[in-house]
Order: C-alpha cells, then structure tokens, then sequence
C-alpha cells in the first residue's frame, strides 16, 4: 500500500509531447479505468491531462535568470550543467561530492505526473521524470541525529543574469523536514515528458515536493545538508511574514496579499475561470500523515 501510487510505467524512449500523450491514451484504454488506478493510485487516478512542454518550459519560476517568467526560458542556456556535482554533507555516514550519476545511477527511474501549485495561485500539471529522494538520501546514509534536510542552488554570477540583483538573498535555500524528504511523494526531478530536464526548470536535478508550494520546489541543486536545526531558507529570510517554512498548500490560509482559495490554471487560457485549490493540493489523503495532530491551517 505504501507505494501505491508508482507509476511503474516509464515514457522514457518517447521524444515527442503528443507522441508521448497518445501512447498514454493508449495504454489507458487498453487497460480500462480500473488499470490506471491501481497503477496510478489516488493521487494520480484521475488522469490528469499534463500541461504542453511548452507551456512547463516557457512560463516559469528561476529567479537567478531574471524576475520575468519568460526570462529563464531567455538566460537560463547559459548555465553549464556538465560534470555537476552536489556537495552532500552534515549528518550523514558517507559525506563527499557526488555527480549526478553517482547519487541516481542504480535507482529507479520513474514518472509522476503531479500538480505543480505556485503561492502566486497559479498552477501547471507537470510529468516528471525522476527519483524518490528518499533513495537518495538512503544512499549516503542518514545519521539518527538528523532531523532536516537543507538544499543550495548553484550560484554562478557569470552564468546567472539574476543574481546581480538582490531580489533574493543567494545562494537560493531551501529546507525540508526530514520526514517530508524521506515521504515517497517527494522526488528530485532529472526531466520532463522523458526528456532531459530543460535548464529553466532547474537542470540538472531538482526538488519535487507536490503538496507545498512552488517555492519550495529549489532547482539546480549543488549542495544537500542533513543537519539537526530549521534549515534558513530564502524566501522566508525575504519575507517572514508571507513564506513560512512548512508552505503547505491550504486553500483556507490566504497569503497576506492575495487569496489561496482558487487557482489559475495555466493553459487554460484567458477566459479561463479559477479553480478551487485543494487541501495539500490534492495529495492530502497520501502526505496528511505527516502532518497528523498537528493543525493544518496553523502549520505556517
Ligand atoms: N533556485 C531556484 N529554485 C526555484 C525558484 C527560483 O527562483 N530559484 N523558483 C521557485 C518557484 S517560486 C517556483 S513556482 C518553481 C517553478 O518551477 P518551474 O519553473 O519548473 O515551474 O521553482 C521554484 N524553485
Ligand atoms: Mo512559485
């Protein structure tokens, strides 16, 4: 049951977008409804319609390449992501420098398609192509003292437009609890539609953690600490009061700026009407138990 919403069903071999949405059609009908339950699960059973890859590499989030959300798709080119490396220390047994290669080779590969929520209130679906971070961390061998996961971007001035301005105090940060990193919903993403993550969406691997906003979601990720304190994150140094460190979705919180209750879906054009936003943004019934006794609309 724990694992009942993997998708043992990889795409990997398909290069083109509509290539890859017949195939899924197909196998959807050849298996019935039924199938793509239990394949899918619950989070997944509905069969969300992935949005177009242009769409999830053309309107995004990077602000080391620029505030606009056609900038990234602009700049973000210039980053080089050959011989990466992430820096994995802290509270761990096998500190050290990893490629990519090193920390996934001999995991499973898969695809999930999930609801991505931004705290601006709009949203994409996006398939994507990755690992659980759990094997990850499972690799270099969490120390029982740990009790956060913290995350860094590459900060590269000379590839990255952005960083010049102090819209963000960089390297960008993240943080997770290490119960939320090692919940099998949680993955660190490699690519999209089976192709090669695109540089502005966070290449050459990034965080994935569908029941929290988009910002936590950190890109090109160059270091990973296993560390016993609240990791400082960049978006709450920015702003206290607006990104706390949990950023669950919750529909009943609103940001003090704007409503959270309804979202924009992203390709639905300009007509579009706003959806309701789901409670942990439709993965309560999988990511709630991490959150058990504790009040969700308090857990900031
Ligand atoms: N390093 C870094 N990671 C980041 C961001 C960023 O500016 N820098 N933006 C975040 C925000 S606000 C969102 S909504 C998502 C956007 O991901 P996408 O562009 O793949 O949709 O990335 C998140 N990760
Ligand atoms: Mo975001």
């Amino acid at each position: 049951m724990a694992h009942r919403w993997k998708n043992d069903l990889t795409y990997a071999d398909v290069t083109a977008e509509t290539v890859w949405l017949n195939r899924r059609q197909a196998i959807a009908g050849a298996l019935g409804a039924g199938a793509m339950a239990t394949i899918g699960g619950p989070a997944l059973a509905e069969d969300l319609k992935p949005n177009s890859w242009k769409d999830i590499t053309t309107y995004n989030n990077y602000y080391e390449f620029g505030t606009g959300k056609n900038d990234p798709a602009k700049y973000a080119h210039k980053l080089n992501t050959k011989d990466w490396s992430i820096e994995v220390d802290g509270l761990v047994n096998a500190p050290g420098r990893y490629s990519v290669a090193d920390l996934t080779s001999d995991l499973t590969e898969e695809e999930r398609i999930y609801r991505f929520r931004c705290v601006e209130a709009w949203s994409m679906v996006v398939p994507w192509n990755g690992f659980e971070l759990k094997d990850i961390l499972d690799k270099v061998g969490v120390k029982p003292d740990a009790k956060y996961v913290a995350f860094q971007t590459a900060l590269r001035p000379d590839e990255m437009p952005g960083v010049r301005y102090s819209v963000l105090d960089w390297p960008y940060r993240e943080g997770l609890r290490l119960d939320e990193a090692m919940h099998p919903l949680t993955m660190m993403a490699t690519g999209i539609y089976g192709k090669t993550i695109p540089n502005q969406n966070g290449a050459p691997i990034r965080l994935v953690v569908p029941w929290k906003y988009g910002f936590k979601s950190i890109k090109s990720i160059v270091r990973i600490t296993l560390t016993d304190k609240e990791p400082v994150t960049s978006w709450n140094m920015a702003n206290r009061g607006e990104y706390g460190f949990y950023s669950n979705v919750n529909p009943n919180v609103d940001h003090p700026r704007w409503s959270q209750a309804t979202e924009r879906q992203i390709g639905g054009g300009l007509f579009a009407k706003r959806v309701p936003t789901k409670m942990l943004n439709g993965y309560e019934e999988e990511a709630g138990v991490l959150y058990a006794g504790s009040d969700l609309n308090a857990l900031f």
